[in-house]
């Protein structure tokens, strides 16, 4: 099987020689017969539900990765007091999952990053991206109000802590899989302290993953669109030969509040500043019960995408309504030339 500096490691990987297990197959359902829509939804939405965990009030806007011979990731967990939380989960084929009922306990990486973890606020809106030889998770992590925090794990069992990565406030920090230019990189959106009412993407690099600077805009809102309030990147972006396929959520205000939807973009592979295409029209809006109604209404809120390039299979992970878990299927071909339509 071909392989993409950045893709995520197949089972076998990190054990060096012997035979390496096949990897599971990403989940997948066939475009429904009549339909044209670039992208569909599982007929088994949403695959997680509100209250799968004793202390669960939902669970959404989650984040998973191929690992080992099934599938691993990061899950947001808001817990009935309704403190936000993550917590991580295993999973065979990607679609029923094992969450552990606690919270991950981040150690912190070095004495520096002990000191940001006195008092916890927050953590929510993981992503997770396999870079180089780990996975690094990045989510929404609360110090002083929300910034970008940064961690690691190799096993989805003990998780360290590095620093955050900016000031506060800010908050969707996505990775990208591999360095560019020499330099780690990370797409952001600077925010308030609240329900932010504005929102564009930035990106910025970093040596150490630690440092983060050369900071540049990439992305603004479209007036008098689906995407005219905020922007913020979704899942890890996935390296193509056209540019970096972005997929982010895109937010219109509606007399009835924020609608979230998600958007397509391509960036350019080596100054991913700069954007190369974008679609005009919403990739996926809120249309289903599970998306239109929940603890907040007219939300999918993507974290996550697993690809399979040589069945040209895409299948992404979205919060629906701040409440499930829910997936999307569609062709990767496809879904470029999307980004690429007007
Ligand atoms: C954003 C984040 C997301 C959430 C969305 C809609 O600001 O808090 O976690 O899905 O709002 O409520």
């Amino acid at each position: 099987m071909t392989r993409r500096s950045g893709d995520t490691p197949r089972a076998g990987d990190a054990q060096g020689a012997g035979p390496v297990p096949a990897p599971a197959p990403i989940p997948w359902e066939e475009r429904p017969a009549g339909s044209t829509d670039v992208l569909w939804r599982s007929s088994r939405n949403p695959i997680i539900r509100r209250d799968q965990l004793p202390r669960s009030n939902s669970i959404f806007n989650s984040a998973v990765v191929p690992f080992g011979t099934g599938f691993a990731g990061v899950f947001r967990v808001d817990d009935r007091t309704r403190l936000m939380n993550l917590h991580a989960g295993r999973s065979r084929d990607g679609v029923a999952w094992r969450i552990d009922p606690d919270p991950i306990v981040f150690r912190p990486a070095d004495d520096r990053a002990a000191e940001i973890q006195g008092a916890f606020e927050h953590a929510y809106d993981p992503r997770v991206t396999w870079l180089e030889d780990r996975y690094y998770v990045t989510w929404c992590n609360g110090y002083h109000g929300p910034t970008v925090g940064i961690g690691y794990t190799r096993d989805f069992d003990t998780f360290h802590q590095l620093d955050n990565a900016f000031l506060p406030f800010n908050r969707n920090g996505v990775l990208f899989p591999r360095r560019i230019g020499g330099a780690y990189g990370m797409l952001s959106r600077p925010s308030d302290a609240g329900h932010t009412a504005f929102g564009d993407i930035f990106w910025s690099e970093s040596p150490d993953l630690v440092h983060w600077g050369r900071h540049r805009h990439v992305m603004a809102p479209v007036l008098w669109s689906w995407q005219s309030t905020k922007v913020g990147a979704g899942p890890t972006p996935i390296e193509t030969p056209e540019g970096w396929l972005l997929l982010y959520h895109g937010v219109l205000t509606s007399c009835n509040g924020f609608v979230y939807s998600i958007g397509a973009a391509l960036l350019d592979l080596e100054q991913p500043w700069k954007v190369v295409a974008r679609a005009r029209d919403y990739l996926l809006s809120p249309r289903e019960p599970y998306e239109q109604v929940g603890d907040v209404p007219n939300v999918v809120f993507p974290c996550a995408a697993l690809v399979h390039r040589e069945a040209d299979r895409l299948t992404i992970y979205y919060g629906g309504a701040d409440t499930v878990v829910c997936i999307a299927h569609g062709h990767l071909s496809e879904v470029i030339r999307f980004a690429q339509s007007r």
